[in-house]
C-alpha cells in the first residue's frame, strides 16, 4: 500500500442483473472494514463501489423481463444501493457505468490506445459465455462445453472485433508481480497468475459488434461496435479516481500525469473469480495508455454451501438482508468478518452464523453492559477518577496487532484481537469481582480503579470495533458519554474520569437458540 496518508479502495462492480447477495455483501464489507479502519486510523479514504451494467448478460435479462436495459439498471443500481445502506456501507462513490463522465472516460481510454497503436482489427472466432462475458479456448472449456467459471454451456461466436496488444505487455506484467510480492494477495492467487503467465499472452478482444449487441459505450474509432464490457468495467476505477479529463483536449486529459487524484487505486478487492480481469487485462491495459497499475490486488475466497459455491444460478444464496431482520446489521458484518480468513474460502452455515453471534453477544455485548450497569449502580453514572488502568497494557498490545492484522491484510485476525481484549476484560470483572468491592467500604479506591479501568477498555473496544459494528459502536460511544466513536488514538489517550454513562437495553441481544435448527 502506497505511504500517503490517503487510501482508496474499490470493490468490484456489480452485474446490474440479478439482486445483492451475500458474496456481493462479503466484499463490500470487507472493503467497508478496511475503509472505515484506516478512517479510525486518521487517513482520507476514497471508497468505491457501483454497479456493472452494460453487456450482453444485462441485455438479455432486460428482455426477459420485457423492459429496456436501462430501467433494468436504474432498479438494481437502487437495489444495491438500499442494501449498501442498510448494511451500513460507508461509501464515498457509487459508480454506475451508464453514467456520462465514466462514458467520457472509457471512449478516452479507447481512443488513446489507439492512437498509440495498441488496437488492430481482426476475427475472433471461438467459445464464449454470456453469462460471464468472457472467451475460452477449446482447452479451457473442456470436452462438455462448459464455461469455467460459472459451468454453463458456452456458444461458439465468430465476429469481426477489435484486439488490445496484451501480448506486448506480457514481461512488463510478470516483472511487475515479481518484482512486487504483495502486489497480488494471498500468494496462492499470485503464484496461480504467474503460472497463468508461463504460457505465451493472447490479444485481447476488447469490443462487440453492434449487430450482435447493442448496449455497450461506442468504439471511438468505429461506432458500429462497442466496448467489450469488462474493458468499460474496470475503467471504472479510473473514472472515479478523477485523473482523467476527458472535455479537455488530447495530451491534457490527465494520462500523462495523475497528480492530485486518486490514481492509482490502493487496492482493488475482487473475488478470485475475476482475478485473472484485473490481475491482467486491467494492469496491461494501464501499461497500454501509460498510467500507474494499482497498488496492490487483493482476492478473496468464496462463501460455499456445503461443497458448491454459493451463487445466483445455483439458487443456494442466503440473502443478508433477511439474517440482518433477526440479527442486526452488525451480526452480519462480524460474521462475515470473523468468519472467513481473508483469502480463504467459509462455508455459510446457521449455527456456525450463532456461535459468532454468541461471542458478540456474550463477550462485548455483555461487558459493556455490566460495566456500565456498575457504574451506574456503584458511582451514580459517573465514571470515577481511578489510580491505575490494569488493563492498558493489553489495549495497547490489542490496537497494535490489530493494526498490524489490517496492514497484512488478515481482517478477520484483527477482530479476533479486538475480541481478545474483551475477553480479557471479563476475566478483570471476574478478578476484581467489583460487586464484592461495593460491599466493603474499605475497598472503595480499589472499586474507582475497577470502574475507571473497565471505562477506559471500553473506550478502546468502541474504537476497535467500530469499523465491523459502525451500529452499535455508535450506541455504546453515546452510553459512554463520548462525542461520537474516537479514533484509535484518541480512544486510547481518551479521559473517562468524570464522564457519564447512561444504561441501555443489550447491545446484541440474546435470540432463540432454535434459530439455527430451523433455518437448516
Ligand atoms: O463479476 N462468495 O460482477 P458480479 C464470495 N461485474 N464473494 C462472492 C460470491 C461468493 N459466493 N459471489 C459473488 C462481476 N461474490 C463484474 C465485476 S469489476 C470491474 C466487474 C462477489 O456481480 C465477489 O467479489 O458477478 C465476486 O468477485 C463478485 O461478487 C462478482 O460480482
Amino acid at each position: 500500500m502506497s505511504g500517503t496518508d490517503r487510501r482508496f479502495f474499490t470493490t468490484p462492480i456489480y452485474y446490474a442483473s440479478g439482486e445483492p447477495h451475500i458474496g456481493h455483501a462479503y466484499t463490500t464489507i470487507l472493503t467497508d472494514v478496511l475503509a472505515r479502519f484506516h478512517r479510525q486510523d486518521g487517513r482520507d479514504v476514497l471508497f468505491l463501489t457501483g454497479t456493472d451494467e452494460h453487456g450482453q448478460k444485462i441485455q438479455d435479462e432486460a428482455e426477459k423481463r420485457g423492459v429496456e436495459p436501462i430501467e433494468l439498471c436504474d432498479l438494481m443500481a437502487e437495489r444495491f444501493e438500499e442494501a449498501w445502506k442498510t448494511l451500513g456501507i460507508s461509501y464515498d462513490r457509487f459508480i454506475r457505468t451508464t453514467e456520462d463522465e465514466h462514458k467520457a472516460v472509457v471512449s478516452a481510454f479507447l481512443k488513446r490506445l489507439w492512437d498509440r497503436d495498441q488496437i488492430y482489427q481482426g476475427t475472433y472466432s471461438g467459445w464464449y459465455c454470456v453469462s460471464d462475458e468472457r472467451y475460452w479456448t477449446e482447452k479451457d472449456i473442456g470436452e462438455d462445453r462448459r464455461c469455467q467459471i460459472c459451468g454453463r454451456e458456452v456458444t461458439y461466436v465468430e465476429e469481426k472485433n477489435y484486439f488490445f496488444k496484451m501480448s506486448e505487455w506480457q514481461d512488463d506484467l510478470i516483472k511487475q508481480i515479481e518484482d512486487n510480492p504483495e502486489w497480488i494477495v494471498p500468494e496462492v492467487r499470485r503464484n496461480e497468475i504467474l503460472g497463468f503467465l508461463r504460457q505465451p499472452l493472447g490479444d485481447l478482444s476488447i469490443s462487440r459488434p453492434k449487430s450482435r449487441l447493442s448496449w455497450g459505450i461506442d468504439l471511438p474509432f468505429d461506432t458500429d461496435h462497442v466496448a467489450y464490457v469488462w474493458v468499460d468495467a474496470l475503467i471504472n476505477y479510473l473514472t472515479a479516481s478523477g485523473a482523467i479529463d476527458p472535455s479537455k483536449p488530447d495530451g491534457e486529459q490527465g494520462f500523462d500525469d495523475v497528480t492530485g487524484s486518486w490514481w492509482p487505486a490502493d487496492m482493488h478487492l475482487v473475488g478470485k473469480d475475476i482475478l485473472t480481469t484485473h490481475s491482467v487485462y486491467w494492469p496491461t491495459l494501464l501499461m497500454g495508455v501509460g498510467l500507474p497499475v494499482p497498488r496492490q490486488i487483493l482476492a478473496h475466497g468464496w462463501w460455499v454451501v456445503g461443497d458448491t459455491k454459493m451463487s445466483k444460478s445455483l439458487g443456494n444464496v442466503v440473502d443478508p438482508l433477511a439474517l440482518r431482520e433477526t440479527f442486526g446489521t452488525d451480526a452480519v458484518r462480524w460474521y462475515l468478518m470473523r468468519e472467513m480468513p481473508t483469502g480463504g474460502d467459509a462455508s455459510y452455515t446457521p449455527e456456525r452464523f450463532l456461535t459468532r453471534y454468541d461471542e458478540l453477544a456474550n463477550v462485548l455485548g455483555n461487558l459493556a453492559s455490566r460495566a456500565i450497569s456498575m457504574i451506574v449502580k456503584y458511582r451514580n453514572g459517573v465514571v470515577p477518577d481511578g489510580a491505575s488502568n490494569g488493563l492498558e497494557p493489553h489495549a495497547h498490545e490489542a490496537l497494535s496487532e490489530a493494526r498490524a492484522s489490517i496492514a497484512r491484510l488478515k481482517v478477520h485476525e484483527a477482530f479476533a484481537s479486538a475480541m481478545d481484549l474483551a475477553r480479557a476484560a471479563n476475566v478483570y470483572v471476574e478478578e476484581r469481582q467489583p460487586w464484592a468491592q461495593a460491599k466493603d467500604p474499605a475497598q472503595a479506591a480499589e472499586l474507582d480503579e475497577t470502574l475507571s479501568t473497565l471505562a477506559q477498555v471500553l473506550v478502546v473496544l468502541c474504537a476497535l470495533f467500530q469499523p465491523v459494528a459502525p451500529e452499535k459502536m455508535g450506541v455504546l460511544a453515546d452510553r459512554l458519554g463520548l462525542d461520537g466513536v474516537p479514533t484509535l488514538d484518541e480512544a486510547i489517550a481518551a479521559r473517562m474520569a468524570g464522564r457519564s454513562v447512561t444504561p441501555g437495553n443489550p447491545l446484541f441481544p440474546r435470540v432463540d437458540p432454535t434459530w439455527a435448527d430451523s433455518e437448516a
